[in-house]
């Protein structure tokens, strides 16, 4: 059975939770406790590759790290080439490029409100912020996705990451409403309705965002 290892949140690994989730995929959610014992001194030194990290996926034989890699080795196993922007047939096709570069621009958003949000003054000074910093991309986002429903047009991996994307600043902005009927579409997927309905921790992200950032 594949194993997706991560800490004991959503973090990184949750676009990937996503996605085996869609694939319907049977796979072991491998938590880590947060004191870091059981990952640092004994499975990171026994992971079978070069690279270990967290996350990684085991599937047999093969090693995954990179949160980047995983999903797009588990869109090339499970020949769902257009989940990662290629054709059906795994061929080129332009917006496989597109779809790494929105990937790129929505890890650097994602990155910056995390280390914006771990700034005291970014209490006060969020809404600033936001207009300086954030709306530029979302504004950029909005135009990629045009009247599509997703941000090839069809559904692809960049969706799930979006959509936790937009969850996160949901977090930290309760009041913004942009992309709702986005956020509704990609909820309303039956395997990802599913997923929120039954396994979903929602408490969890709250908690533990709670302790490192100002909000
Ligand atoms: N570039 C890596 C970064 C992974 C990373 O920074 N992982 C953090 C959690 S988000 C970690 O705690 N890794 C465990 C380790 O360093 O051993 C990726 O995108 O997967």
């Amino acid at each position: 059975m594949i194993v997706l290892g991560y800490w004991n949140l959503r973090g990184y690994a949750q676009p990937i939770r996503l996605l085996l989730e869609y694939l319907q995929v049977e796979y072991k959610d491998k938590l880590y406790h947060e004191n870091g014992e059981e990952w640092f001194n004994t499975d990171k030194q026994e992971l079978k590759t070069n690279f270990p990290n967290l996350p990684y996926l085991i599937d047999g034989d093969v090693v995954v790290t990179e949160s980047i890699v995983i999903p797009i080795y588990l869109a090339k196993k499970f020949k769902k080439y257009e989940l990662i922007g290629q054709n059906n047939d795994g061929s080129f096709n332009q917006n496989e490029i597109i779809f790494l570069e929105i990937l790129s621009i929505l890890k650097d958003l994602r990155d910056t409100l995390n280390s914006s949000a771990r700034v005291p003054s970014f209490k006060q000074e969020k809404d600033k912020i936001f207009n300086e910093k954030f709306n530029v991309t979302f504004e950029k986002i909005k135009k990629q996705l045009g009247e599509n429903k997703f941000l090839l047009g069809n559904l692809s991996y960049i969706d799930f990451y979006f959509y936790e994307v937009l969850k996160i600043f949901k977090f930290f902005y309760p009041n913004l409403s942009i992309f709702t009927d986005y956020i509704d579409r990609i909820e309303n997927i039956p395997q990802i309705k599913n997923y929120l309905e039954t396994k979903e921790n929602k408490i969890f992200l709250l908690d533990r965002m709670k302790s490192l950032y100002y909000y």
